[in-house]
């Protein structure tokens, strides 16, 4: 005879990971500290935007967004981790549950960002990903800032795990076309190569506008700062276009 036990035990087996985590005891109270976590870092770098807007005269990033991963997307990396979806294990093995995404104008602002993150001494930078040296094999250019921040809760202090990525605008842009690609399930087998092949040549032609867009910057900036306020000659450098492109 069936028992109302086993019924509630065959529940729990039918159960999808997602609804079983957001269900588990505790799964609140931690997403609570990652979204605590999280407002801190994106203080943080509201912070150093006023600061240094004031002190170069431009925003030193454009937006900043920020999210908790939802418990649909946390299973499915975790299944594809080969990992369970437990609270221990994502607690472990995932370093991007609480996200931010900086969006900045130019590469080296990139760059003066994380310097300036990695001097302030209440956050441990844990990890850094440098995808925009080292792009990963599908183009994505990035730059993943993994921190380690303290929450001072009622119960005392927690250390939770954020992280940041930096991007300009232009990798931002491929980025999200290509996330929106890639999961558009109706791509024949025979042409995943080609697109995949497209993606990375046109990821390569937003880098190349990147750093174009850079010299310009720096070009109007030297003028601008040269003796006497008289403009620099200097003739912005044409990076060489990438194979198949026209000019
Ligand atoms: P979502 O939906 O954006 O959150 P690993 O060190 O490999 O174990 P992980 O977390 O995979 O750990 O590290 P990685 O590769 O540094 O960061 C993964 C995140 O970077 C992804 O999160 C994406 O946001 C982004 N990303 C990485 N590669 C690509 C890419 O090729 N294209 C795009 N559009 N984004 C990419 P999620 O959780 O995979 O996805």
């Amino acid at each position: 005879m069936e028992t109302e036990q086993n019924r509630k035990s065959d529940c729990a087996e039918e159960m999808p990971d997602h609804v079983r985590l957001r269900e588990t005891e505790g799964y609140g109270k931690l997403m609570m500290e990652y979204q605590c976590a999280l407002d801190e870092v994106q203080t943080k770098m509201e912070v150093l935007n006023k600061e240094l807007s004031m002190r170069t005269n431009r925003n030193p990033f454009e937006s900043i967004k920020s999210r908790i991963k939802t418990p649909e997307s946390i299973c499915g990396k975790m299944h594809r981790k080969g990992m369970p979806c437990t609270l221990e294990s994502i607690e472990k093995s995932l370093t991007d549950i609480a996200g931010i995404r900086v969006i900045c104008s130019f590469i080296d602002d990139i760059y003066m960002l994380v310097e300036c993150l990695e001097k302030q001494d209440d956050l441990e930078v844990v990890e850094v990903k440098d995808y925009i040296q080292t792009p990963k094999p599908s183009g994505y250019r990035s730059l993943h800032v993994i921190v380690r921040v303290p929450i001072f809760l009622s119960d005392g202090k927690h250390y939770r795990i954020v992280e940041v990525q930096f991007r300009t605008i232009a990798m931002d842009f491929w980025a999200s076309l290509e996330h929106k690609l890639r999961y558009k399930q109706d791509i024949a087998v025979e042409d995943a190569q080609t697109i995949a092949d497209d993606l990375r040549f046109n990821a390569e032609l937003i880098n190349q506008v990147d750093r174009r867009m850079q010299q310009i910057r720096e070009h109007i900036d030297s003028g601008a700062n040269g003796p006497n306020g008289q403009k620099s000659q200097a003739p912005v450098k044409r990076p060489a276009a990438p194979q198949g492109s026209t000019s």
